[in-house]
């Protein structure tokens, strides 16, 4: 792997394995048992932390509330300036945090670099919001008064984040809850806690030079019992959840016992509709991009594609094609465009998938398959897969975190491929590729895409930071990110003020004494 200058990446980074002294990691909370860290690209160890205890996890909940008293009142603009120094050191480590996502996660070198960016955008979304975070004012039905609404600093926010994007999105929820005036708690995936630790070690760099509170930001590490303590604590007013819809469930369900807000970002079942006005060359390269890219480890990787009859053949050839070009192989040599599935657990599920799908009576037009030999002994390497398939199989229905992608003909209107498009329990991404008005505007009209993002001519994956994240239905209903995501990191007073020297009530009401 030196060729690849991961440990130089890992040295400018600061993360250091337990046995070569302690990674800096400063607010990095952990005293517990060994949690080893394993690439996917080779199945070597990368290096090892210690995961959190429940003392732990106190310590830094204290650090946390004690660093919002101070930080609340620093103004929002003077937050912005220390999130704008974070994007600036990140811009400065893009080379090493993308190498460190692309070889303890597996993805592209290019995606990881492309993570980085994602990070890098939000914080200067958030600076330029810094100066933004607007309320309305109304207009008072009694006289001499006046009507305001006001978004104040809320507290600490708990984040707890996927192996697939295991920086960017952290980054969309510490960039808005930093401006707004709150303070976080990550709990990186335990699959991915190195770079949990490369992230921290960049924030805490910006804290220490600015003197601020390092409770601003903390990291702990471990598994759901730490999530558990997390989401059942009440000095927790907000929780940012990124993972599976079965997580999601669980999550939502102990924070709204305790009435707390939960921003909930969980699994998708993306589809693109293949209209007969379709691009079929726009169309090859967004659906091989969204089924292949992160090796179909994206919420928003596409997982079917809806192509109607008449060009059915057309397309299908194309995909088929497109897909015997693929290269398989290490990410970090770019040459190569999948990388491996996370973990052995991973490749079982897509091998799972793959056998169901023939079980319901869907055909394989690409054979996948979990290759061996050179270069693949981590065991995590598989062959990208297509099936013909009909929607209403039970693991269409399902959210195969593996590069399976699916084929679905169908009929008639547009209509008839939205009622497959949504007709899915998960609502996060969709996509049209289609050159007819009507069609498109049909698929983005109130009878259209039931998901939080709907895409013409685009694929299913890689929306901008600009536009807010999420979807419906199973993916839990949160949104990240941009537009005017960053309300829910702040809570909102309204305020009335009477400048006069009476006291009339609202609503007219008579109360003389
Ligand atoms: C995720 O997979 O959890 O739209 C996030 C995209 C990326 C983010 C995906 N910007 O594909």
């Amino acid at each position: 792997t030196s060729q690849f200058g991961i440990k130089e990446a890992l040295a400018q980074l600061g993360v250091k394995d337990i046995n070569e002294g302690t990674s800096t990691g400063l607010h990095h909370f952990a005293n517990g048992e060994i949690l080893e860290s394993f690439s996917p690209v080779d199945g070597k160890l990368i290096g090892s932390v210690k995961m959190s205890t429940s003392q732990d996890y106190e310590k830094a909940i204290l650090s946390a509330t004690a660093a919002f008293k101070t930080f609340r009142l620093m103004p929002a603009p003077q937050r912005g300036e220390i999130v704008r120094q974070f994007g600036e050191k990140l811009r400065q480590n893009k080379e090493a945090l993308g190498k460190l996502v692309s070889y303890e996660m597996g993805k592209s070198l290019q995606e990881g670099y492309g993570e980085v960016q994602e990070m890098i955008d939000i914080c200067d979304f958030a600076v330029g919001l810094s100066r933004q975070l607007h309320g309305l004012t109304m207009h008072s039905e009694r006289p001499g008064h006046r009507m305001y609404e006001q978004y104040h600093p809320m507290g600490v926010v708990g984040i707890i984040s996927a192996f697939n994007f295991p920086v960017a999105v952290w980054a969309w929820n510490t960039a808005l809850a930093w401006i707004c005036g709150d303070v976080c708690i990550w709990k990186p995936s335990e699959k991915t806690p190195l770079c949990g630790i490369a992230c921290q070690n960049i924030i805490a760099e910006v804290i220490k030079e600015n003197n601020l509170p390092e409770g601003i930001s903390c990291l702990i590490n471990g598994d759901y019992k730490l999530g558990e303590l997390m989401t059942s604590d009440t000095r927790i007013p907000l929780i940012s959840a990124t993972g599976s819809t079965r997580m999601g469930k669980i999550v939502a369900q102990a924070v709204a016992a305790r009435l707390g807000k939960s921003l909930l970002e969980l699994g998708g079942n993306n589809a693109i509709i293949v209209t007969p006005d379709a691009d079929i060359k726009m169309t090859v390269i967004g659906a091989v991009f969204g089924a292949v890219g992160t090796a179909g480890q994206r919420c928003t990787s596409t997982r079917r594609l809806i192509i109607h009859e008449s060009v059915f053949e057309k397309v299908k050839d194309a995909i088929v094609s497109a897909y015997k070009q693929l290269k398989i192989g290490n990410p970090l040599d770019e040459n190569n465009h999948v990388g491996p599935l996370i973990d052995t657990d991973a490749v079982k599920m897509y091998s799972a998938a793959l056998d169901k799908v023939v079980e319901e009576g869907g055909t394989i037009l690409v054979e996948g398959g979990v290759l061996t030999g050179e270069g693949y002994e981590s065991g995590c390497y598989v062959k990208p897969a297509i099936a013909l398939a009909q929607n209403s199989f039970e693991i269409v229905q399902h959210e195969t975190f593996a590069p399976v992608l699916y084929l679905i003909k169908y009929s008639g209107d547009v209509d008839n491929a939205l009622e497959y498009q949504n007709g899915v329990g998960q609502g996060l991404s969709s996509a049209i590729m289609t050159n007819n008005l009507r069609e498109a505007e049909r698929f983005l009209s109130v009878v259209g895409s039931d998901c939080g993002i709907a895409n013409v001519n685009i694929g299913t994956s890689g929306a901008e930071i600009g536009g807010a994240f999420g979807g419906e239905k199973d993916t839990g209903g949160g949104r990240e990110s941009g537009s005017d995501a960053w309300k829910i990191y702040m809570r909102r007073q309204t305020n009335t003020i009477n400048y006069t020297t009476s006291l009339p009530l609202a609503q007219g009401i008579k109360f003389d004494l």
